[in-house]
């Protein structure tokens, strides 16, 4: 993981200062490429302890074709909650308190912040209890789940390109065309968020699969780690549906940024050493990868420095 901790720095060394949407404020840099041999060991941090079982049903979650965050909720995953909220909050039907600006204000203003968390949980319970709250507001529109399980062509019909590139990788592993894109211009309007991880491409050589992915926009502290664990298990698990090795994961990423909000906490990371890596183990019943739950994925031999809380630019 040199190679992250490497990168954080160079941006803290050399990045530019820019506003960025939230208005939360960046430093940045633009076009980096990461490296992981994914059989030196999985790549998730150790100079921070990285909550695996949320990467685990996240991406679950976009292979079931899901953009729904009821399941997100369900399995104790409150990464994407925010998102949905902000729709809620803006909807008509809401009648609370105002949460214009949410995300920032609960960061300096305490008694505003009592209010966003009392929302946030009434949301989080509707969502849980009613089917139909869950459908109106936990939506996130059409992103990765929909686009990698469901793109839907100007003929009205739909392409699953997470089976197609199963499918290729198996039957015509030399092709230079197995990507997945999740970038859809038409629908971005749709959507919660534009992809941040926007589209990847496989590789086959020598029986080891490897994975190339394009990222527009990366937060190093909170989802870089998680993006690279999460891309690292889906080639585990695409590899071993076509009885393939692990190769390697490449990771380019477009603007790669840290937010101001977030220095002490990179600096902390940073004066840490990092450890060995962890490995994954999945359950060898498993044939497809669409038939996998949490529980068939395990992580072992994982022993992290504390894990640092930060907050999440919306
Ligand atoms: N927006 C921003 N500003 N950063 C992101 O990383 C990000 N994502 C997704 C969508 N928009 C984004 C959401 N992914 C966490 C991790 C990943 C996220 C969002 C939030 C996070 O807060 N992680 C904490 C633990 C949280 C917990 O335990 O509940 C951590 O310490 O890692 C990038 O894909």
């Amino acid at each position: 993981m040199q190679q992250y901790l490497q990168l954080t720095r160079n941006i803290l060394e050399n990045g530019t200062t820019r506003s960025d949407r939230t208005g939360t404020g960046t430093i940045s840099i633009f076009g980096t490429q990461m490296r992981f041999n994914l059989a030196e060991g999985f790549p998730l941090l150790t100079t921070k302890k990285v909550p695996f079982r949320l990467i685990v049903s996240e991406l679950l979650w976009f292979l079931k074709g899901d953009t729904n965050i009821k399941f997100l909720l369900q399995h104790n995953n409150n990464i994407w909650n925010e998102w949905a909220f902000k729709n809620w909050v803006e909807s008509t039907e809401y009648d609370g308190p105002d949460m214009t600006d949410f995300g920032r204000r609960a960061l300096t203003d305490e008694a505003f912040n009592e209010q966003y968390k009392e929302q946030m949980r009434r949301f989080k319970e509707n969502i849980l209890n009613s089917d139909e709250f869950a459908r109106k507001y936990g939506d996130l529109g059409n992103v990765y789940g929909k686009q990698w399980r469901e793109w839907k062509t100007s003929q009205g019909d739909t392409i699953d390109q997470i089976k197609n590139v199963i499918d290729q990788i198996k039957t015509n592993p030399a092709s230079r065309r197995l990507i997945v894109s999740a970038w859809n211009p038409e629908d971005i309007p749709t959507m919660a968020l534009p992809p941040c991880h926007t589209m990847f491409q496989f590789y086959v050589a020598d029986g080891k699969l490897s994975c190339q992915l394009y990222q527009r926009s990366g937060d190093m502290f909170l989802g870089i780690p998680f993006n690279i664990a999460s891309y690292a298990l889906l080639t585990h698990l695409i590899a071993n549906e076509c009885n393939l090795e692990v190769g390697e994961f490449i990771h380019t990423i477009g603007d790669a940024h840290i937010y101001q909000n977030h220095l002490d906490q990179v600096k902390t990371q940073l004066s840490r050493e990092p450890r060995s890596l962890p490995s994954i183990k999945i359950n060898e019943e498993i044939t497809s990868i669409f038939n996998l739950s949490v529980e068939d994925i395990e992580l072992h031999d994982y022993n992290p420095h504390p894990a640092i809380k930060a907050p999440v630019a919306v």
